[in-house]
């Protein structure tokens, strides 16, 4: 069985390392106050007790530095997780420790947490109020967790399970002591909790690693469409302005590369189609004709043309994007040429010249190159459906 990360973060001094020595039921992970025992780098424990490794991290506080730190650390592994050897990486749930002796500033530290695993969206949280020594105060400090989680409304639905933890024993006096009590329901909870926390590592990193891709993806775009907004400006007929056809072609190529479409026979052809569609003849051809039907472009002829190469390359960039996204995640296949076919022919057809004529609108001021490309960049993006993955 796959082998769940648990990671464990909190203010310093909080008891993190005593809590997983006490998991472990082994001194692993040096504890103390102060400098001395203080955790300072992300160290992963595993045990044949216990069926998950636990990840011991820096405590947040106690200065701003070290809490900077803290959550780099934990942000830098997390990113790792998405390079290749690196796939142990993955968080599937989150102990987040506080101190059941002082109940300060817990907002704060929610805070700290939610930006340190901001990567891990999906995964689930337990609450652990370590030393809680104290009986009486246990029901106020659940209390106290459970409504400050339900102000932070989009992580409201992370948390789990609070649990209080005494990790060693503590002791008063001679007679008096409170015993480590909390430890195997937190096992128990965290079993529970697991499979639950494996299947939301593994959607949180295919989102992280998908969001990645469409970043570059639409900076090649961007690039793209800038080079055919230059190349339109020169005053060439449209007909035979097949000149565009080298930069979409190395925008597909660029693309394909991105989202690991390969380079069988078949890939080809859906490759080949996108590239066939988005040819500038068929599409040029219906928005040269569809703008002359609009009375009053006051633009020069060499604007109006490298608006309409710069918005035939966005769409064929932005379509291919969907295109690739959708083969990427595995909801479309190479063999669908249909389709390909389907959605960008209705992409370019009269939406395209909708959009090409508030371009138009837009640019009446503008002949810089790069400013057109920007406002078409801006208009394009996102155009094509993106409903079932989140924007960047
Ligand atoms: N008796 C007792 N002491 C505890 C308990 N939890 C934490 N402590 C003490 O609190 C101090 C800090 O505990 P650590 O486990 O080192 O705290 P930490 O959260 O790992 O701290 P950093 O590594 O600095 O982030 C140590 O002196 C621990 O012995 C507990 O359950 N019982
Ligand atoms: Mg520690």
């Amino acid at each position: 069985m796959e082998r769940g990360n648990v990671l464990v973060i909190g203010n310093s001094g909080v008891g993190k390392s005593t809590l997983i020595n006490a998991v472990l039921g082994e001194e692993r992970a040096e504890t103390g106050w102060g400098t001395k025992g203080t955790t300072d780098k992300l160290t992963i424990y595993e045990s044949e007790k216990i069926p998950f490794r636990i990840i011991d991290t820096i405590g947040f506080e106690p200065s701003f530095i070290k809490e900077l730190k803290a959550i780099n650390a934990v942000k830098k592994w997390s990113k790792d997780s998405a390079k290749e050897g690196h796939e142990d990486n993955q968080i599937n749930l989150i102990w987040f420790c506080v101190d059941g002796t002082s109940s300060k500033l817990f907002s704060k530290t929610l805070k700290d947490l939610l930006s340190a695993t901001s990567m891990w969206r999906s995964v689930p949280v337990i609450v652990i109020i370590t030393k809680s020594y104290s009986v009486p105060e246990r029901e106020q400090n659940i209390e106290m967790v459970y409504n400050a989680f339900t102000k932070q409304k989009r992580y409201s639905k992370k948390l789990r399970k609070v649990i209080p933890v005494v990790a060693s024993t503590y002791v008063l006096n001679d007679n008096a002591y409170a015993a480590p009590e909390g430890i195997s329901e937190l096992v128990d909870a965290t079993n529970e909790v697991l499979p639950e926390g494996l299947r939301a590592g593994e959607i949180d990193i295919a989102e992280f690693k998908l969001n990645r891709k469409r970043a570059m993806a639409h900076g090649i775009a961007g690039v793209s469409t800038t080079a055919a907004v230059v190349v339109g400006a020169v005053p060439i007929p449209f007909a035979d302005a097949i000149i565009l056809s080298p930069i979409e072609i190395a925008l597909v190529n660029a693309l394909a590369q991105i989202y690991g479409v390969g380079k069988n026979e078949e890939s080809k052809r859906f490759f080949n189609s996108i590239v066939e569609v988005g040819t500038v003849s068929v599409a040029a051809k219906s928005a040269i004709s569809g703008l002359k039907a609009i009375p009053g472009i006051n633009l020069g002829a060499s604007v109006v043309n490298a608006i309409i190469a710069g918005s035939i390359v966005a769409t064929l960039g932005e379509g291919t994007i969907y295109a690739f996204e959708q083969v990427y995640l595995g909801k479309k296949s190479v063999a669908d040429i249909d389709w390909v076919k389907e959605m960008m022919e209705s992409k370019l057809s009269s939406q395209f010249i909708d959009i090409v004529k508030t371009i138009v609108d837009k640019s009446t001021n503008s002949t810089d190159v790069k400013a057109i490309a920007n406002i078409i960049e801006d208009t394009f993006k996102y155009s094509f459906s993106v409903s079932d993955s989140k924007k960047v």
